[in-house]
């Protein structure tokens, strides 16, 4: 029988609705859903091949335990549980609680039930050393905007369907379809603020599909955007363009003083952008009646992630764009977040081998493998990893690969036995996407339309196996000191519990007095995560308040609105969101003020002429997990070192040709493609690939195993604000190899 079920898919952030068909409860096709109230039915290739992921052979449908002799056994779930309760609780008798080590990947936000308890999990084990995806992508904005507006997950998000004018620097949304930006069908919107005589303009060292729809290319030599951005503020204060934002803002003046050393003239140089261009960005910022700027991985996860984070804020703000329709506009979750109590700082402790800062909680992931390596009161010697490949995702993975089997317990919540799994004592699979409740709760709250959507589970679990919510829960058990034979549903319960607790003893609550068990009694939802997702829901922006608020939402609501429910437009807000200690915008904040004399020291370097190695994605991967399914792999989807064709020239290769790339990290042999995509000087790796590794069950992506682009970056720097590592803008050297074996590769450092 065949029947259609309709979920969101969790493989990007653009978050599209999906119609499933399944037959026989196989998933057999899957197109985007025209009725969902965000997406309207567009679909990329990544979310019409879900069905595959969902069917993968590859896929692990039991928890693998690790053998004596190095291999792994396939045992039953109590059994994996205990095993992993006697593993952590061992290291942290003898070691301590900080000897257990969290990481969290990217698939974490993609889910309903890790972001809401992986927040209980690290608490719960009572670690400084917890590690994530976030200091290998987004942080260098979460420190500009905890500095700048007081929470460090506020972040403005461009108004596309509204804007005039947009200028994007480091993103390539048509193949990445946005990111710290909630957008479904990206290109579609692209392509319309285009057609309604609006501009587009690019700057990226690449010429990418993005680039492709513009007005304009700006080639900017990679990690100078801060400073062609500071070439953009002293243009408009130059030439009487900016605007002073008023009274909520703190610092405009003093910017003035700030961006002096940075004329157009004087940093074009080492942007590789004429003064005359620099200039001119600036003014059609200025004149276009709403504009809107967005940086993205290009300009993050670099030296100077922070600085240029900041930098594209403030040209909103000074071109009279922030808060405002066309311009940029905060985000909204429908649903309870959690706000931060004080106000942003980081380096409330440091990590203990580097002494770099804690930032929000989380120590840089850059550091992990020293953490692993250096003996010493303190060292890591357990790891909990949950949706992450470390060994291709972090800078010098090569490194963690090595170091990995040298822990006294690793645990993995994954699907796949992977490069970096097949290092685990145990690994608990979670169910796939198909069998697990969704909703948005983080990207909800970067969604450039407030929308609420729930799917319910397209398919029932196996009978016997757990719930991702479940696994983590038993884990939550483990880290409190109780049994993981205990109840999980007990860990949202308590929750439950202290959230209703705290909504009706707020003195400014509606529900000031009621009674929390009799809130309690009326959530609904078929387990209790589904009722705490109630709870969040009915005491959010939008929800129900219990019955307060006649059309407020609720999660039975959400069940009997498949396509969801859309809240239109973001509004500006910044009076609700801006809560630095001054309660004003911060425009100059004194640890980004003070970075800018580190910038301007490297200003010389930058364009010292060395060859530099930057990432990309491709449109048909998703990170480095999804070379294994058939569809998405192959054809223009390989693994390729781009090369612009006057590189190639002079290091004499022609397509198809081996090379080797050496970093500080460690080299590669990788096949060549010379493009005219590239500016001179910059090399371009696509960021996921190096799989083939022994141990590893990942059939199809062995057949055409790729480099690990990670192979070749530096762990050792960072920027140093955020922690943050760097993949772009990394020194390599490239030099031509004769009959090289395909895609091998040494991982061996250069020089370390
Ligand atoms: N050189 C270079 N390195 C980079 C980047 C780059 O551009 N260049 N990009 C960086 C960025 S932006 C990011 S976000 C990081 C990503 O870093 P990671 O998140 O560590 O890596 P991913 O490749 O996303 O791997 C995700 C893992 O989660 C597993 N997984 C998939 N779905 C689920 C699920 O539902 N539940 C669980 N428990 N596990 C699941 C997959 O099998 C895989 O092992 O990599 C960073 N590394
Ligand atoms: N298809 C697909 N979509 C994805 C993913 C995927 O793997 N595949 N991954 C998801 C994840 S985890 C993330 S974080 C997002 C990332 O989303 P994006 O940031 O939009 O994606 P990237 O392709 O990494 O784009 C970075 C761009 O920066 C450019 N660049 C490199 N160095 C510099 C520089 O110094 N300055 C400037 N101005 N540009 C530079 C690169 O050429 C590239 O075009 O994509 C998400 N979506
Ligand atoms: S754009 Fe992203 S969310 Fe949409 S179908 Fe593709 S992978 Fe899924
Ligand atoms: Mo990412």
């Amino acid at each position: 029988m065949d029947r259609t079920a309709t979920r969101v898919c969790p493989l990007c952030e653009a978050t599209c609705g999906l119609s499933i068909t399944l037959s026989d409860e196989a998933v057999t096709r899957v197109r985007g859903n025209p009725d969902d109230v965000f997406s309207k039915g567009y679909l990329c290739p990544k979310g019409a091949s879900l069905g595959r992921f969902d069917s993968d052979p590859d896929r692990l449908s039991a928890p693998l335990v690790r053998r004596p002799d190095g291999g792994f056994d396939e045992v039953g779930w109590a059994e994996a549980f205990e095993a992993v309760e006697r593993g952590l609780r061992a290291v942290t008798e003898r070691h301590g609680r900080d000897a257990v080590a969290v990481y969290m990947g990217n698939p974490v936000i993609h889910t309903l039930a890790l972001p809401l308890y992986m927040l209980v999990l690290r608490e719960r084990l009572g670690t400084r050393n917890v590690y994530s995806s976030t200091t290998l992508d987004t942080m260098p904005k979460s420190v500009a905007c905890g500095l700048m507006y007081g929470d460090p997950l506020a972040f403005p998000l461009p108004d596309i369907d509204r804007t005039d004018h947009m200028l994007i620097l480091g993103a390539n949304p048509m193949e990445s379809n946005g990111s710290l930006w909630t957008v479904a069908d990206l290109p579609g919107r692209l392509k319309a603020l285009r057609a309604r005589g609006g501009r587009l303009v690019v700057v990226d060292p690449r010429r990418t599909r993005t680039a492709d729809l513009a007005d304009e290319h700006v080639p900017v030599r990679p990690g100078t955007d801060a400073l062609l951005l500071l070439g953009i503020v002293h243009t408009l204060f130059d030439e009487d363009l900016a605007t002073d934002p008023g009274a909520g803002f703190a610092g405009f003046a003093e910017l003035s003083g700030h961006v002096k050393p940075f004329a157009a003239e004087e940093v074009a140089g080492a942007c590789g952008v004429p003064a005359r261009t620099i200039r001119r960005l600036a003014r059609d910022l200025a004149a276009a009646p709403t504009a809107a700027v967005y940086g993205r991985l290009g300009t993050s996860t670099t030296e100077f992630g922070t600085l240029t984070s900041w930098l594209v804020d403030v040209v909103n703000i000074v071109t009279g764009n922030f808060d405002r329709p066309g311009g940029v506009l905060f985000g909204e979750a429908p649903h309870a977040t959690r706000r931060p109590t004080e106000p942003f700082r980081t380096g409330r402790w440091h990590s203990r081998v580097r002494g770099l800062p804690e930032v929000n909680g989380e120590l840089p992931t850059a550091t992990l493998a020293d953490e692993i390596e250096t003996p010493g009161e303190g060292q890591v010697r357990a790891l909990l990893c949950v949706a992450g490949n470390l060994v291709l995702a972090a800078p010098q993975g090569e490194r963690l690969d090595r170091a990995l089997p040298g822990l006294d317990f690793m645990v993995c919540v994954d699907p796949y036995l992977n490069e970096t799994t097949r290092h685990a004592s145990v690994i608990l699979p979670p169910p796939s996407a198909m069998e697990s409740p969704h909703y948005d709760v983080v990207l909800a709250g970067r969604s450039v339309r407030r929308n609420a959507r729930f799917s319910p589970p397209v398919r029932a679990l196996a009978p016997g196996r757990p719930s991702e919510a479940e696994i983590i829960a038993r884990l939550v058990l483990i880290a409190s000191g109780k049994s993981a034979a205990g109840d999980p549903q007990s860990v949202d319960e308590s929750l439950i519990d202290l959230t209703l607790r705290a909504a009706v003893g707020r003195p400014d609550s509606p529900l000031r007095g009621r009674d929390p068990a009799e809130l309690k009694a009326r959530l609904t939802g078929d387990n209790a995560l589904e009722r705490r997702l109630d709870s969040m829901l009915r005491l959010g922006p939008a929800g129900d308040l219990f019955g307060i608020r006649a059309d407020g939402l609720n999660l039975a609501l959400l069940k009997a609105t498949p396509n969801g429910i859309d809240l239109g437009p973001l509004r500006p807000r910044r009076g609700e969101v801006v809560m630095t200690a001054s309660g004003r915008v911060e425009l100059c904040p004194t640890a980004l003020t003070e970075d800018l004399h580190r910038l301007h020291g490297r200003m010389r370097d930058l364009s010292s002429g060395e060859l530099v190695l930057i990432s990309r994605r491709q449109l048909k991967s998703v990170n480095s997990w999804s070379h294994n399914i058939p569809t998405l792999s192959g054809g223009t989807n390989r693994c390729a070192l781009e090369i612009s064709t006057e590189d190639a020239e002079r290091l004499g290769v022609t397509a198809g040709d081996r090379v080797r790339v050496r970093g500080r990290g460690g080299e590669v042999v990788v096949p060549v493609e010379p493009t005219d995509r590239l500016r001179a000087g910059v090399v371009s790796l696509p960021y996921g690939w190096g799989h083939g590794r022994g141990g590893s069950r990942l059939s199809h992506a062995a057949t055409q195993p790729g480099v690990s682009m990670n192979a070749v970056t530096d762990s050792s720097v960072v920027d140093p604000l955020s922690g943050t590592a760097v993949f772009n803008g990394v020194p390599v050297r490239v030099e031509k190899v004769a009959g090289a074996a395909p895609g091998t590769e040494s991982g061996k450092p250069d020089s370390e």
